[in-house]
């Protein structure tokens, strides 16, 4: 093996130390505080709005897996890079995990109420990885074969006579124990990146709010609104999407953990009267389930990311009234424990209809995923303008005095949801035998409520689907249409139209600023 090569190792072995040492302290200071999670939430925080785009289109839901990959890949390459330079001086090696320190201190501390013992992981990590690497640069260099005479140590006149007779250690037995040991150190630096990196992630997890959660006891039900019979059309999508389907959206790299006993939400701001309430507040207050179909305004047209779900909640509407929000203060402001803000229209929240401050999602408590122990659910916008995870603090302002999250990223501060229907079966390129193919699937226009649902086949007339029986018009409702198929090739199209009696329109547009629109597609062959 080259000594280089040697070089290069130590330096990525120096950085599984790193974050090895790095996860466990982080069980201690919270598992943002972990370097990869902090710079990973950074880079979340920054990326050009178009990265960030590309990037959930590429990888979708699971553009988290890939951005913490990369980040541990960049740093892989760093690391060796870094072991070759430390070959050369002691100072660039100690700079560059110096440098390493202040990036994943600068992200921690500076992530949301994050405190300074956020430093700790990076730092206890950094300096392991400094006596590491110094460790086993040592025994990579001598395990390279020196050259001749180096290994006695003679001076330039040649050994002395008094030492020819001492016993030396052979050139070679010292090479051999320069290489045992450089592997030793090689497999422990691997050995405690991987039990730091592991068993660190699973004592975080044990330390999450998995106990808290299994110990809530929701309130007792209310009236559930009852599924007509027919509103699940077959081969339709669920009607009501399960807590494991339900597709999930934020920019948190590792779920806030929120334990209820000491959550509280604080309603300030442009209010007369500000109010803090306790979980257990929360709980007294009067309850309301409701279906409820929320939808993501990065949903592509034919996207899952949509999903419809029993909400159990306080009405936020009864909190702003007492709060009492200045006649001015158009815009309320939703802050997560994690920093992450949405704003949505005041009057919208007050309007009457069914705004929750959730805490059970189809009669249970709600995920971790999904915003344990309360988050905000409105009928009728989008995710990003309205359903705070992790809510802990509204705040009544103007829409001309603050810009939430996603705006300064280019997308629009208002966001009622569009009018979108999508064909669920049959799929894009799929075969059917020639006779009647059922075709069907899902519209939504939330709050206004879909009246009408048509296909088209090629490029032929537009023909009515039958719409199914929905909760409300707060949910999406699904629709059938009994295509007689003959064989060749087809286009299906979709269109729904709202209450208001507008139909969708035509044109594609992609999601940012402020929804997609355009009629779902699929190719079929029949045969
Ligand atoms: N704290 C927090 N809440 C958030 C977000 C977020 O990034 N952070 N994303 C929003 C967006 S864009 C959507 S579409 C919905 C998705 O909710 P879900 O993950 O429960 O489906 O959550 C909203 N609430
Ligand atoms: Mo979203």
């Amino acid at each position: 093996m080259k000594l280089s090569l040697r070089a290069a190792l130590a330096g990525l072995a120096a950085a599984g130390v790193a974050l090895g040492v790095a996860e466990i302290v982080a069980v201690l200071t919270g598992p943002l505080s972990s370097p990869l999670f902090a710079v990973g939430g950074v880079v979340v925080d920054n990326v050009p709005a178009p990265v960030k785009d590309a990037g959930i289109a590429i990888f979708g839901t699971h553009d988290k897996t890939a951005l913490i990959s990369g980040t541990a890949l960049l740093l892989g390459a760093y690391a060796a890079l870094l072991g070759v330079l430390a070959l050369r001086s002691r100072v660039v090696a100690a700079a560059g995990i110096a440098l390493f320190a202040v990036l994943g201190v600068v992200a921690a501390v500076t992530r949301n109420d994050a405190g300074i013992t956020a430093a700790l992981p990076t730092l206890v990590g950094a300096v392991a990885a400094y006596l590491a690497l110094r460790h086993l640069l040592r025994a990579a260099v001598e395990a390279e074969p020196a050259p001749v005479g180096a290994a006695t140590t003679a001076g330039p006149g040649g050994p002395a006579e008094g030492e020819r007779s001492r016993p030396v250690v052979s050139p070679s037995a010292y090479r051999e124990d320069g290489r045992r040991r450089f592997l030793i150190g090689l497999g422990s630096a691997a050995g405690v990146a991987a039990v730091g990196g592991v068993g660190g992630r699973l004592l975080t997890s044990r330390r999450a709010v998995t106990a808290a959660r299994a110990a809530v006891v929701l309130p007792p039900a209310p009236p559930v609104p009852p599924v007509p019979a027919g509103a699940q059309v077959d081969g339709a999508t669920a009607y009501v999407t399960s807590n494991d389907d339900f597709y999930r959206i934020d920019t948190a790299l590792y779920p806030p953990q929120i334990d209820p006993a000491t959550w509280e939400l604080r309603i300030h701001g442009m209010v007369r009267n500000p109010i803090t309430i306790t979980w257990e507040q929360l709980l007294q207050r009067p309850m309301v389930q409701r279906y409820v179909t929320l939808a993501c305004v990065s949903n592509e047209v034919g996207g899952d990311l949509i999903g419809n779900a029993l909400w159990l909640g306080a009405p936020i509407k009864d909190l702003l009234d007492e709060a009492q929000p200045l006649p001015d203060a158009d815009q309320v402001v939703q802050r997560s424990s994690d920093g992450w803000t949405c704003g949505s229209p005041t009057a919208v929240l007050r309007d009457g209809r069914d705004a929750l401050l959730a805490i059970g999602m189809n009669g249970q408590p709600l995920p971790v995923r999904h915003g344990f122990p309360v988050r905000m659910v409105v009928p009728g916008l989008y995710g990003y303008v309205s359903a705070c995870k992790w809510i802990t603090e509204i705040e009544l302002t103007r829409f001309s005095d603050f810009d939430a999250y996603w705006v300064p990223r280019g997308w629009s501060a208002l966001g009622p949801i569009k009018t979108e229907s999508r064909i669920d079966t049959p799929r894009d390129g799929a075969k059917r035998k020639a006779g009647q193919v059922t075709v069907a699937g899902v519209a939504w226009a939330q709050h206004r409520g879909i009246t009408a649902v048509e296909v088209q086949v090629d490029n032929g007339p537009w023909a009515p689907a039958t719409l199914a029986p929905a909760v409300s018009a707060d949910t999406w409702v699904q629709w059938s249409y009994a295509w007689p198929a003959t064989a060749g090739e087809h286009t299906l199209r979709v269109r729904a139209t709202d209450s208001k009696g507008e139909t969708q329109t035509s044109t594609p547009a992609s999601p940012a600023p402020d929804g997609a629109t355009g009629w779902h597609s699929v190719r079929v062959t029949v045969g």
